[in-house]
């Protein structure tokens, strides 16, 4: 049988690499069935990049607020994710965008873990197939998107 994986993007925001949180993360992605694709080395954003990551907020009250979080207080690392269901077990492994309510609702969750409130929530996850694509060609623009096709050996 063919196997279809798909790929999203999942950042180690500034507050999770400062509170030491990777190692724990990476723990978290590869037992719950990730490969991890491709990632970058620890990367210090700039505010045109993020502005342009974020465009879809570019409106929003809390994006100059967003900006300066996401560059002002370090570096972050960025991956790729695929396995089978990969955007929405990647959104649900990371829990609820506010830290404080994934706290109460998602104790088990990433957010839970190491964020601390609606801005300073440790990781991010593409929501949908159209943002994974994007996201993904944005960081790295030479990575094929979409999962890749497995033959499951056994069915061989
Ligand atoms: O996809 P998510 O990261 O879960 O959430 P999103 O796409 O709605 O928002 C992107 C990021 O912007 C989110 O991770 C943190 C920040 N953010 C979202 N809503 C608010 C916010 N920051 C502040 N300060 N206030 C908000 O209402």
């Amino acid at each position: 049988a063919v196997v279809e994986n798909e790929r999203t993007l999942a950042i180690v925001k500034p507050d999770g690499i400062f509170g030491n949180h990777t190692a724990s993360i990476r723990n978290i992605i590869l037992q719950s069935g990730f490969t991890i694709q491709t990632q970058t080395t620890l990367l210090q954003l700039d505010q045109d990049t993020v502005a342009t990551f974020y465009a879809d907020h570019s409106t929003k009250t809390f994006f100059p607020s967003l900006i300066k979080y996401m560059t002002r207080y370090g570096p972050v690392l960025i991956m790729v994710l695929e396995k089978v269901n990969a955007i929405a077990d990647w959104r649900t492994l990371i829990g609820p965008t506010d830290a404080r309510n994934a706290k109460i609702t998602h104790p088990n969750s990433i957010r839970a873990m190491c964020g601390e409130d609606l801005e300073r929530n440790c990781v991010h996850g593409s929501d949908s197939h159209h943002s994974a694509a994007r996201e993904i060609s944005f960081f790295f623009p030479h990575i094929f998107p979409e999962g890749t096709m497995t033959l499951k050996h056994d069915e061989l």
